[in-house]
């Protein structure tokens, strides 16, 4: 990976020169055109899960502070959703949630820290998008909340659509895609907005307070973690309209295919605890007695599939067992009771009318 070079940064997509490993399948075709990795490039992409073990931790990307997501408490522990999603990998793969590094990352750094291998995981509320996905080196590897974009604004404004904001001053973080959509909006609907660029939520929040712009948008989920910090959150309001998809996914480098699937199996395997009722409470009985097959399987008392992933049969127990399945993590950082409540909306389960889907395991 230390041959990537980092050129230029276009729309918030960092772009690198023709000899960057892209997946590894290109790699393969990189061969074939003659721009050859050398094997110690080829063994240091294919041997993730042996540097984390080597290493004795599991390094997680996330953000500067983000309620709910990602965010220090006065003691400087990690809390919130990616935080717990985090110490469930490191559960799987190292055999201890604890043992984890959160390194905080700017929306500019995200990227640059996964491919420059600065963190094994970046859980940093990023949306998978095409040009991310097929132009970088790297791979979504599900998504652990579909989110969408919108706008908090004054209460007293008066408005109540974003195509009211017409003219409207809006506080918008660049190298987002929200930034992206903005625009996109503007385009579609032929309304006009004044971009204030901010450089972090909390400056952009402080800019929006002092009335310097009329609107903030971003990630619903971000803009309601930033709405329940405010004192007075009753006079700030969360228009309905949400103007994008943004699934918010792990992210890691492409280079080892292998750890890509253990990334997403685990992701799955959280999922799927929830579809069956298995919580962290209950996992070690469900384990002696899986109520159906499939949960013998996931549980890892009937088949093999952890080591299909390069894990062992336990991986998804004690993943389970960290922090809880998806629903757990979700009431307890996000939903309800929670200081953002969120409703679970697109990221209940299929079975409840939501998107959240892990496929079979069998
Ligand atoms: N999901 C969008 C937006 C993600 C994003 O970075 N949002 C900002 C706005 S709240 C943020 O978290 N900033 C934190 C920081 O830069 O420190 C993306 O992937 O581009």
């Amino acid at each position: 990976m230390g041959r990537l070079k980092l050129i230029k940064i276009v729309s918030g997509l960092p772009v690198f020169d023709l000899f960057a490993p892209r997946k590894l399948a290109r790699t393969v075709s990189a061969f074939a055109l003659g721009f050859a990795a050398s094997q110690s490039d080829v063994d240091a992409m294919s041997s993730k899960l042996a540097q984390i073990e080597d290493r004795g931790r599991l390094v997680c990307g996330v953000d500067t502070g983000l309620a709910g997501f990602a965010e220090q408490d006065e003691d400087g522990t990690w809390r919130g959703f990616e935080v717990d999603l985090c110490h469930a990998y490191a559960a799987a793969f190292l055999g201890d949630p604890e043992r984890v590094e959160f390194v905080p990352l700017t929306t500019a750094d995200r990227f640059d820290a996964v491919l420059t291998d600065q963190v094994d995981i970046l859980l940093r509320n990023t949306s998978w998008t095409f040009a991310r996905d097929a132009s970088l080196p790297v791979s979504f590897a599900g998504t652990y909340y579909h989110d969408g974009q919108g706008f908090l604004v004054p209460a007293d404004l008066g408005v109540t659509s974003v195509r009211e904001l017409d003219g409207a001053r809006v506080c918008v973080q660049p190298e987002t895609t929200t930034a992206l959509n903005l625009a996109d909006y503007g385009e579609a609907y032929g309304v006009s907005f004044q971009t204030v660029l901010v450089d972090t939520p909390a400056g952009g929040l402080d800019t929006y307070l002092a009335g310097q712009c009329d609107a903030f948008t971003s990630d619903v989920s971000a803009l309601a973690g930033l709405r329940a910090a405010l004192e007075e959150r009753d006079q700030h309001a969360i228009l309905a309209d949400v103007i994008s998809k943004e699934p918010l996914g792990p992210v890691v480098s492409s280079g080892d295919p292998d750890f890509v699937e253990a990334v997403e199996w685990i992701l799955h395997a959280l999922i799927a605890a929830e579809e069956f009722g298995v919580t962290a409470d209950a996992v070690e009985g469900a384990r002696v007695d899986p109520r159906t097959p499939e949960i013998a399987r996931l549980l890892g008392e009937e088949g093999a599939l952890g080591e299909a992933l390069g894990l062992d049969s336990d991986f998804a127990v004690r993943a389970i067992a960290a922090r809880g399945h998806y629903g757990e993590m979700f009431e307890r950082n996000l939903g309800t009771q929670s200081e953002l409540r969120l409703s679970r909306g697109l990221n209940a389960q299929w079975t409840e009318g939501g998107l959240m889907y892990a496929p079979p395991f069998r």
